[in-house]
């Protein structure tokens, strides 16, 4: 039925659990309260099976119904078959994750559910052997497994490999169930998996006496009592043992073809076919019900019926909501639009505009919008109250609407992090000068003692507390559970933090350097920055992801590839601070707010000394908020990180000769200077120059839009608004490397003189 609703043009597109119902059956009765999927689009009958999903929401997911009541998934953002349940109160404050069954919210991306599924499991085990931790609303001593579902052509997947290896290393209560129909699409699995079979690749994970592993499964996905048993064993074995297993589950269908986009026709051989239709889970389940003479097949009949009329009837209702909000708001549009046509000299044209909207039977938002802004534009010039009317009627419409689709890209309630205060730091008068990496450190002390959520992972954090020592002994005093090492596998690293932050731990999630920070981009963008947008708010991951980058040396340790992160990390908060204090400041602000971030600490910055607080782990630095650190009437400059103290330098040096710039810190790039702080200097200055060390084009532009055509700073200024960035290439190796590849003090200066010179030849003559 829901594959007509697309064939016949009520909805874009549609995919569906068929062929796989059986053992999303045997997994829904082992699933308890607490436990958490982690799962892909072909899970309609588990969610069903949970009275989590109901036809008649099926059908408005179908539909993109942008109502979250009825359609609860994601209010219409997500195509059908994306699941979740909630985890969040409306005000944004946790429910009791404990007493309901738990899915987190899908993503497309095929095996993107892997990493994040690390995280759900992990959570138990660190509730489990960390008792001085607030568990009250997430878990009951460890108890709760983290089920996977997945495709057996995605487990090709690079993420499905990093995370069976981690969570084998951490052995956490993780069920991974592969649905194998031996297809991708139209992909059979002799393209996908060496030996066409996931569970003999996999066998070397098998835990045995010696070594700690998994417990591998392997079941027929028609076999009802085989599933039901295979799932309640790994439910035992992970739940009390922690033990992560993998259920094989083989000989599965797909009997229409993997989504409205095609038939499988078109890929599988009559030999094929046949099987497929003789071997349907849903056949042989009906075959074994009736030699098990549980019912009869007129009761089956009859039921098949019932189910029919059910879904029948729940699609007739659906549409029917979809439709009924347009159709009165399309009502009273064209008693406006009749409105004004009859007094208006353009009558014919909006007349035809009216006529055409009274013909659409079946209008979406966008019909509305279109005859009521085109409408507009013949109405030029008039001053009648029908126009006024219907000026009036067309913004109130846009701005109901818009929030439908753009909502919640960051968290509307109380803690959202640009509303947490700043706090200064405070010094001694004698305050003693230390490296930037010991602030950090006392700092993250502090942290640790005030949050007992609190727990920082990555490779090299622990044992030696991270490679600049940012965490100096703080495993020995906090524990290594929270202070871990990791393996190198930064995908999984991000996973493990977007799966803890989701059970309401703070994790702190460490990526060695910005420049391995790609090896997890999917997960930041597809899963962590839009979590909160594609849930509507029903789901948070409140993970700080800590780095360090900006200049150091070479291609892979001095990148700051800024541009490519803000553009991608939207959902996310983004901080460059340009010391240890204000990146401690940032990481106390963030642990009172719920929502994630990526903070990078400047490289560079470690042995550098810096006053040493006293309200360590009390400070905030705000977010949203720029720093002007230098005054000064000529020229503004902005910039961040690492580059800053070069521009500092600059500075020093125009000085010298008569020009006073004035530098601000961006600090915060997402978001970027929220109270317009910038355009009050170049109110002042006139002349803007953005400084960094990205590429051209790269965040010097963005910061560049922001002020100039946000900020509306070209009101003010008297010459062009220049960047000034890295080159184009990745930065090379060595002195001379950094010195030709990145803006150095010389190249600020020229050019910061340059747009003087070019105000006033006659006070600032040509330098060479
Ligand atoms: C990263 C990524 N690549 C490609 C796709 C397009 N795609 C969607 S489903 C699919 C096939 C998945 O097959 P399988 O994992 O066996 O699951 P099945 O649909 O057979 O249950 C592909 C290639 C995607 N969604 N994500
Ligand atoms: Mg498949």
């Amino acid at each position: 039925m829901g594959r007509k609703e697309v064939l016949t043009g009520k909805a874009k597109f549609g995919i569906f659990g068929d062929g796989k119902e059986l053992p999303q059956l045997a997994m829904a009765r082992a699933f308890k309260n607490g436990d958490f999927r982690s799962g892909y689009y072909r899970d309609q009958t588990f969610m069903m099976a949970l009275g989590l999903l109901q036809p008649k929401d099926f059908f408005h997911g179908l539909y993109a119904t942008t109502d979250m009541e009825k359609e609860p998934m994601s209010g219409g953002r997500q195509m059908g078959g994306h699941f979740l349940t909630y985890s969040l109160n409306q005000d944004g404050t946790w429910k009791d994750l404990t007493k309901q069954k738990n899915s987190s919210a899908d993503i497309s991306c095929t095996a993107g559910q892997m990493p994040r599924l690390l995280g759900l499991a992990q959570a138990s085990k660190v509730y489990r052997k960390e008792k001085g931790m607030d568990n009250a609303k997430f878990s009951d001593d460890g108890n709760e497994v983290a089920w996977g579902t997945i495709g057996n052509a995605s487990t090709s997947e690079g993420m499905f490999w990093e995370t069976i290896n981690a969570a084998g290393v951490l052995q956490v209560p993780m069920v991974v169930s592969v649905w194998d129909d031996e297809y991708g699409i139209s992909v059979p699995a002799k393209h996908h998996t060496t030996k066409e079979d996931i569970s003999k690749i996999i066998a070397g994970f098998q835990r045995d006496g010696d070594d700690k592993g998994y417990e591998l499964l392997k079941v027929k996905g028609w076999d009802y009592t085989a599933l039901m048993h295979a799932y309640e064993n790994a439910s035992d074995i992970a739940r009390q043992e922690h033990v992560p297993v993998i259920i094989h589950v083989t000989e599965l269908t797909q009997p229409q073809g993997h989504s409205t986009s095609g038939s499988h026709e078109r890929y599988k051989n009559d030999k094929r076919l046949e099987w497929e239709r003789d071997n349907d889970c849903n056949k042989r389940f009906k075959e074994w019900i009736l030699e098990s003479n549980i019912a009869t097949s007129e009761e089956l009949d009859e039921l098949e019926k019932r189910v029919k009329r059910t879904v029948r009837e729940a699609k007739k209702e659906a549409w029917t909501e979809f439709l009924e909000d347009n159709i009165s708001t399309k009502k009273r549009l064209v008693q406006l639009l009749d409105a004004v046509a009859a007094k208006s000299p353009n009558k014919t044209f909006l007349s035809k505009i009216k006529n055409d909207l009274i013909a659409v039977e079946e209008p979406t938002m966008k019909d509305l919008a279109v005859a009521s802004r085109k409408a507009l534009r013949y109405l030029l010039g008039e001053s009648s109250a029908e126009r006024k009317a219907l000026i009036d009627w067309t913004q109130n419409f846009l701005t109901k609407v818009q929030p439908k689709f753009s909502s919640y890209l960051y968290s509307p309630n109380e803690n959202r992090a640009t509303n947490i205060p700043a706090i200064a730091p405070t010094y001694d008068q004698n305050a003693e000068n230390v490296d930037g990496r010991v602030i950090l450190r006392d700092n993250f002390d502090q942290l640790f003692q005030n949050n007992p959520n609190a727990l920082i992972f990555g490779e090299d954090s622990g044992t030696i507390g991270d490679v600049n020592q940012g965490l100096e002994g703080l495993q020995e005093k906090y524990g290594s559970t929270r202070i871990a090492d990791t393996g190198i596998r930064e995908t999984t690293i991000i996973g493990q933090g977007i799966g803890m932050a989701m059970r309401g731990l703070r994790p702190i999630a460490e990526i060695q350097y910005l420049d391995y920070i790609f090896y997890a981009m999917s997960s930041l963008t597809d899963d962590l920055a839009t979590l909160l947008y594609r849930t509507k708010g029903k789901q948070k991951a409140p993970l700080i992801v800590r780095t360090r980058g900006h200049r150091l040396e070479g291609i892979w340790h001095s990148g700051s590839q800024m541009g490519g992160l803000i553009h991608l990390l939207r959902g996310m908060y983004i901080l460059a601070p340009r010391n240890m204090t204000q990146a401690a400041g940032f990481y106390n602000t963030l642990m009172k707010s719920d929502e994630p971030a990526l903070v990078i600490e400047s490289l560079n910055g470690y042995r550098l000394k810096e006053p040493r607080p006293t309200n360590l782990g009390e400070f905030q630095t705000p977010i949203g908020v720029v720093e002007t650190i230098k005054e000064g009437a000529d020229i503004t400059l902005v910039s961040y990180g690492s580059t800053l103290r070069i521009v500092q330098q600059a500075a020093k040096e125009l000085l010298e000769i008569g020009i006073d710039a004035e530098i601000i810190d961006a600090q915060t790039l997402l978001p970027f200077d929220i109270k317009q702080d910038v355009v009050k200097s170049v109110q002042k200055t006139s002349r803007l120059l953005v400084i960094d060390e990205d590429v051209p084009g790269g965040c010097s532009a963005y910061l560049l839009n922001e002020i100039v055509e946000k900020q509306k700073a070209y009101r003010y200024l008297d010459s062009a608004p220049q960047t000034l960035s890295a080159q184009s290439h990745r930065p090379a190796y060595g002195t001379d490397g950094d010195y030709f590849s990145k803006p150095n003090a010389e190249d600020i200066f020229e050019k910061v003189y340059g747009i003087l010179h070019e105000a006033n030849p006659d006070d600032y003559p040509k330098l060479r």
